[in-house]
């Protein structure tokens, strides 16, 4: 091999000699045994899908040993653990994050060689694992590796959807939603646990009873049953660490639950009646911070917390029998946001019910238990539940809801405020009026522990705008943790480039103790060190410049400057705004073609709820606008904006490492944190942004200098909001009047005049609910001050190291050790082999 000497040789002879042959021959024997015996076929007739299940085998291989030895110290230290109880876990691909935290991925990558194939290649065949929307999901998956990484106590609860997030596929340039069946040819990483089924009670009515002793109590006589079936997913820790378990509930029908229909001699029916029960885990609702506000999404809810709380009964009864006493100090349970709130009447009720303790016992154990964390402050993200569908679903845990708000309102609320009834309204789970709601932040609010935010200004505004009063009442109970990623998947598996580049100047552990990194920053002004910098950003970017030629058959320059926004589609985010600027820049191109302008590519992934019809119109508009500018020779490449379909974590693991400008752009005080902002800057990317959310904390870290703010702060929102007119703004720049008129034309969907309109009056008839004309010419300015900055390459290069370098406390690790110590009082431990 030493004898080939090709312009690329150096680097590969290195990578290799730094493999243990003995190691790649193992793995390679490994391989093809599972090849052989566990998938049934051979080298020379195996599929790439054959071979990645082998791979996988082979991993597995490793996994379960660790697997063991993790539950068995945690079992014998019998120490607190936190039940992370989230409604989605957007895990994206497992084999190269698994094989990167087993340090096992050059053995793996050199073993595949042998065979004569390419790794990365073979890893194209794994679905993602997407059940999740966004960044919600997301945080979930980064916690459940950092919560591996760090050795604590911990499961995560949530739901084995059957179909995940919906698969996009953009026809004439619209949105088009197809199933996503991760599943179709098994998951070769999830083991099903028949052992630890679950039965729940669904629906139904209560009974009042009188005890022999005079005293009331209350028996549920439930109409139906469903069986909940355990999916456990291994999660690795980085190098040898524990393995944690997220454990995914998927519904089935048990004979109970048709028991009726059966024996009235309805064989079919039966077997129609059981659809039903396996609707429930049937699919992820593809919302992004919108209340569905179906039944069949708190059915959804309750199942996985009534699945997860019997499951963790059942685990503490093992050690501790029937005495309650320390189950608040053994048992922590975390809320990704309001989703799982059921669990919490779900817990009073089987204490109560099932085992038999006092209403004060169950609430004294329940609220040591919970804490919840706040995602949002959006007004239609907050869950609110009729309470005629409680009634009909769960009558049992409604009447227990309305026994904590009973005790609540005439507890703290009248010994603080006596005699006010407004203040009684305020602050009740109820909510009066036409159709009478229960509120499920309150219910959090008043339950848990501890409350917080995901980021600084989010949870001071969760605190003071959000739940003002209750901060009266309790205000040591709202705190923040600011989000973040995990740097294994996020660096180390996504960008090999960079990784060596922070191996060999930070050291190996960076991985483990991101603060390392800022060992880059003292060559920031070394030419050596920015180009062998910008080379690892190229080389990004010439890899994503294929995939973009492959996806949307758009040829694009990686010399370009690469401004990149990748999110869900929500007004709040703005991409209108963005496609707002890209439309005036093509403008003042179409003006003036010789003006000397960065070549510029405008890469878009969004999803769309299927419902949000004006978020369906905006990735119209942008594959439009998009279609039009990428063929119109007059502007000579000048600019070209692609919108990638299908955008997901793997596509994201792509495209992120090879951005240099990230667009972060919500209007300042509606995005709670962001993630996707952490993994831009970590990978060496400019944030284009607003002071919102984590983008604060970014530049508070990076440097206002080497980022590019703009707009409204949330304080000039909050006072302009009430007063504002879009038409003035309209009015006042030409600019910006021309290309807002121009979405009335049919100049980029001809034949089609008014397609792209509903953008214009959402802008000017709807008030323009998130200021986006508002925003427009500090936007534009901001743009203007990055292009002139990436003309300066050296300049540019070294603030993109800088962003890199400083990301530390972005590393989701952090997070959970700021859960761990100041709200879970968890203690890391030592795995035992
Ligand atoms: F509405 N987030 C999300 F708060 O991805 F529940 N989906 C959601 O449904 C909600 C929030 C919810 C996001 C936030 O929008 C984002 O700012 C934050 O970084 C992320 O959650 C993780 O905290």
């Amino acid at each position: 091999a030493a004898a080939k000497t090709t312009t690329s040789a150096p680097k590969a002879v290195k990578a290799t000699s730094t493999v243990d042959k003995a190691q790649v021959k193992a793995f390679k024997e490994q391989v093809e045994k599972h090849l052989r015996t566990t998938i049934g076929t051979s080298p020379e007739k195996a599929s790439k899908l054959a071979w990645w299940q082998a791979l996988v085998a082979t991993v597995n291989e490793d996994i379960f040993g660790r697997l063991t030895d993790t539950q068995q110290t945690h079992a014998k230290n019998d120490t607190r653990a936190v039940h992370y109880l989230s409604a989605e876990f957007l895990m994206g691909r497992l084999t190269i994050n698994n094989l990167t935290n087993l340090e096992k991925f050059d053995v793996a990558r050199e073993a595949l060689k042998e065979f004569g194939l390419d790794i990365n290649d073979i890893c194209e065949e794994e679905p993602d694992m997407a059940l999740g929307n966004g960044g919600l999901g997301r945080l979930a998956a980064c916690f459940m590796d950092s919560l591996a990484t760090c050795n604590y106590p911990c499961v995560g609860y949530g739901i084995h959807y059957e179909n995940g997030l919906f698969r996009q596929e953009i026809r004439a340039g619209k949105q088009v939603e197809r199933p996503d069946s991760w599943r179709e040819y098994g998951c070769p990483w999830e083991v099903c646990r028949p052992e630890s089924v679950q039965n729940i009670p669904l629906g139904g009515y209560v009974e009042k009873q009188t005890a022999p002793d005079g005293s009331q109590c209350s028996v549920w006589h439930p109409s139906s049953m469903i069986k909940g079936v355990p999916w456990d997913i291994p999660v690795v820790g980085y190098r040898g660490s524990s393995v944690a378990i997220l454990r995914l509930w998927e519904s089935r029908s048990t004979e109970q639950f048709n028991w009726d229909v059966f024996n009235a001699g309805g064989y079919v029916d039966a077997q129609t009646e059981k659809s039903l029960a396996e609707t429930i885990s049937k699919v992820l609702y593809p919302n992004d911070s919108t209340e569905a506000g179906k039944e069949l999404r708190l059915t959804q809810q309750y199942f996985f917390c009534a699945c997860s709380l019997r499951d963790i009964l059942r685990r503490y009864k093992r050690s501790h029998h029937n005495d309650f006493s320390e189950f608040a100090s053994k048992i922590a349970i975390q809320l990704n946001d309001t989703h799982p709130t059921i669990a919490i009447p779900e817990l009073m009720r089987l204490l109560i019910d099932e085992e038999g303790l006092s209403y004060e016992q169950a609430w004294d154990i329940t609220s040591k238990s919970f804490n919840y964390t706040n995602h949002t402050l959006l007004p239609e993200a907050l869950e609110k539940w009729p309470v005629y569908i409680f009634e009909k679903l769960l009558p049992r845990h409604l009447e227990l809801i309305y026994e904590i708000n009973f005790r609540f309102l005439n507890g703290p609320v009248e010994a603080k405020w006596p005699g006010n009834n407004e203040m009684k309204s305020k602050l009740s789970i109820i909510e009066e009026g036409e159709v009478r709601k229960v509120r499920m932040a309150n219910l959090c609010v008043i339950t848990s522990e501890h409350v917080n935010g995901v980021a600084k200004i989010h949870s001071k505004l969760v605190k003071e705008d959000l739940f003002p009063d209750y901060a009266q009442l309790w205000p040591n109970k709202f705190c923040n943790v600011t989000n973040g990623v995990t740097p294994r998947r996020w660096i180390l598996s996504c960008n090999r480039g960079l990784a060596e580049l922070y191996n060999d100047v930070a050291g190996k552990d960076w991985p483990l103790d991101l603060d390392k990194c800022e060992a880059l920053k003292k060559y920031a002004d070394k030419k050596e060190y920015q180009d062998r910098f910008m080379k690892i950003k190229h080389d990004n970017k010439v890899a994503l410049a294929k995939t973009i030629k492959e996806l949307c058959g758009v040829e694009v320059d990686p010399n370009a400057l690469f401004d990149v926004q990748v999110k869900r589609l929500h007004e709040y985010k703005r991409q209108h705004l963005n496609l707002l600027y890209i439309m005036s820049l093509y403008k003042s191109l179409l003006e003036d073609p010789d003006q000397d302008i960065v070549p510029q590519v405008f890469i878009f992934g969004a999803k769309a709820a299927p419902a949000y019809t004006l978020a369906k119109d905006i990735i119209f508009a942008i594959n439009a606008v998009g279609e039009k500018i990428n063929n119109d020779l007059r502007i000579k490449g000048k600019l070209k904006v692609v919108f990638i379909p299908n955008y997901r974590v793997s596509l994201a693991e792509k495209i992120i490492p090879a951005a240099d400008i990230s667009e972060q752009i919500s209007t300042a005080g509606y995005e709670a944190s962001g993630t996707s902002n952490m993994k831009f800057s970590m990978n060496g990317a400019l944030t284009l942004g607003t002071m919102d959310g984590a983008n604060i904390e970014i530049v508070e870290q990076a440097g206002i200098e080497n980022n590019f703010i703009f707009g409204l702060s949330v304080e000039e929102v909050q006072k302009l909001k009430p007063r504002y007119n879009p038409w003035d703004y309209y009015n006042a720049d030409h600019d910006l009047k021309a290309v807002v008129d121009w979405l009335d034309s049919d100049f980029f969907t001809p034949g089609q005049p008014g397609a792209l309109s509903s953008i214009k009056s959402s802008l000017l008839n709807n008030g323009d609910p998130f200021l986006v004309l508002a925003d427009f010419a500090s936007y534009k300015a901001a743009h203007q001050r990055a292009q002139k900055m990436f003309k300066d390459k050296a300049k540019w290069a070294k603030a993109a190291m800088i962003n890199s370098a400083t990301m530390g406390i972005f590393s989701s690790d952090r997070s959970i050790k700021d859960y761990a110590t100041n709200i879970w009082t968890l203690k890391s431990q030592l795995i035992k082999k």
